[in-house]
């Protein structure tokens, strides 16, 4: 199914006149203010964010999964649900492929299809977390860390493969997610274990291409409940130094312990230079991979203010790569990530309302409480008449949940795939 402009313009019709009176209203209130209203929507229209194919059918549990109808079953489809989020949305440009469940078979005719959607590749992940069939060696202790030498190479060579497909594709960068580490005090020699990754990172990165960017994400527990190897951003910070100048952290939100200050990581990482990547998704417990925005919005908003500040001041830093990191276990994933680009892009604009130059001024003079007011001033005002106006200018629905049920999208799946199908890879 594809979604075409026109549509969407006749769905906006309706609710056009009350939109353009929301938006005059906060438009002219923000310019009183001092904000630069266009420059906020061109910023909005430009922050693209990556759907990962993973997450285009319904997320399992460690219990069990339960398939969504209509899933997309191959990377043909997946391909054509990221289409239709981009369409309606305009923010989900490009699509990160994970590999081996998402090896195209016809190059030129992915390309092509995500030419036709208006989509680009971004970052390849690479699984070292499972087993894959046929493959000579398990990673059931481990893998670029693993004791065995050839257990080490076979996972080092998989990157290596990675790095070719996504070449192949165009995408730029690789995003290495290790799920190394160790279930019970004892089991592993940390300093080996450490070192072993370090090796073969190494022997990863000497594979890259000049142009490309190696992320490296961290996170403290699970698969393994002792000790992850990668465990946190100083881990990974140390590990893309070790690597080299297109190594980088990926910081990924629920890959931290309950209550960790995330925004402060963020602008660590950006004043070194050293932030490439970024995964959303929230959590109230641990990596919980829910809907953007929905438990901690605050905390987001306060991580976007890190991250403005950081592209404004920190010309050190790349500008990052942005993926959604989610997979939701009950809802539609399409109206799921819907919610979550709209979350994102909500935090975002919120960070762009803050005075910058006000807090500054407030910092100086030890003004807590103004500082305070500053930032949420701007996380108090609705700017939803903001994104609004940067879809509708870019082609896209004024309410993309709305056109989504409207236009009946997921019922044209279900017609189009069966009530059965089952996205491959989860
Ligand atoms: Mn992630």
């Amino acid at each position: 199914m594809r979604i075409d402009k026109e549509i969407l313009q006749e769905k906006n019709q309706k609710g056009l006149k009350s939109h353009q009176e929301k938006f005059d209203f906060l438009s002219n209130f923000l310019v009183k203010d001092g904000c630069n209203v266009p420059d906020i929507i061109n910023k909005l229209s430009e922050f693209q964010v990556a759907i990962p194919s993973w997450a285009l059918g319904a997320g399992g549990t460690r219990f069990g999964r339960f398939s969504f109808q209509g899933e997309p079953s191959t990377l043909e489809q997946k391909m054509d649900d990221v289409g239709i989020l981009h369409a309606l949305t305009q923010t989900a440009g490009a699509i990160s492929l994970h590999i081996p469940w998402d090896v195209p078979k016809d190059y030129d005719a992915i390309k092509q299809l995500a030419t036709s959607h208006n989509i680009v590749f971004d970052a390849v992940n690479s699984n070292t977390f499972q087993d894959q069939k046929n493959a000579k060696e398990s990673y059931r202790f481990g893998s670029l860390s693993n004791k065995e030498k050839a257990i080490r190479e076979q996972a080092v060579q998989h990157n290596i493969d990675v790095i070719d497909i996504g070449n192949k594709l165009g995408s730029k960068s690789l995003t290495v997610w290790l799920a190394d580490g160790s279930n019970f005090p004892g089991q592993n020699n940390f300093q080996n274990a450490l070192q072993n990754t370090q090796d073969s990172l190494k022997d990863i990165y000497r594979a890259l291409p000049e142009d490309w960017k190696l992320y490296i994400e961290y996170k403290p527990y699970e698969p393994n409940f002792y000790s992850t190897v990668i465990q946190d951003w100083g881990t990974s910070f140390m590990l893309a130094n070790e690597c080299g100048d297109k190594a980088y952290s990926l910081v990924d939100l629920g890959h931290h312990l309950p209550n960790t200050n995330i925004e402060q990581i963020v602008a660590t990482l950006m004043m070194k230079g050293k932030l490439g990547g970024f995964h959303f998704n929230d959590s109230k417990y641990g990596d919980d991979d829910i809907t953007v925005g929905s438990i901690k919005p605050y905390a987001l908003f306060l991580i976007f203010n890190e991250l403005v500040y950081g592209m404004n001041n920190n010309p050190q830093n790349p500008y990052p790569a942005w993926m959604i990191d989610a997979s939701h276990n009950i809802k539609d994933p399409l109206e799921d990530l819907i919610q979550s680009l709209e979350a994102i892009q909500e935090a975002y604009a919120k960070a762009l309302l803050i005075d910058q130059d006000q807090l500054r001024l407030a910092q100086m003079e030890n003004d807590v409480v103004r500082c305070q007011e500053i930032l949420q001033n701007a996380y108090r005002t609705d700017v939803r008449p903001l994104l609004q106006e940067a879809r509708r200018k870019s082609g896209g629905a004024l309410s993309p949940i709305n056109a989504y049920r409207s236009l009946k999208v997921r019922e044209n799946l279900i017609q189009a795939r069966g009530k059965n199908s089952v996205a491959s890879g989860l």
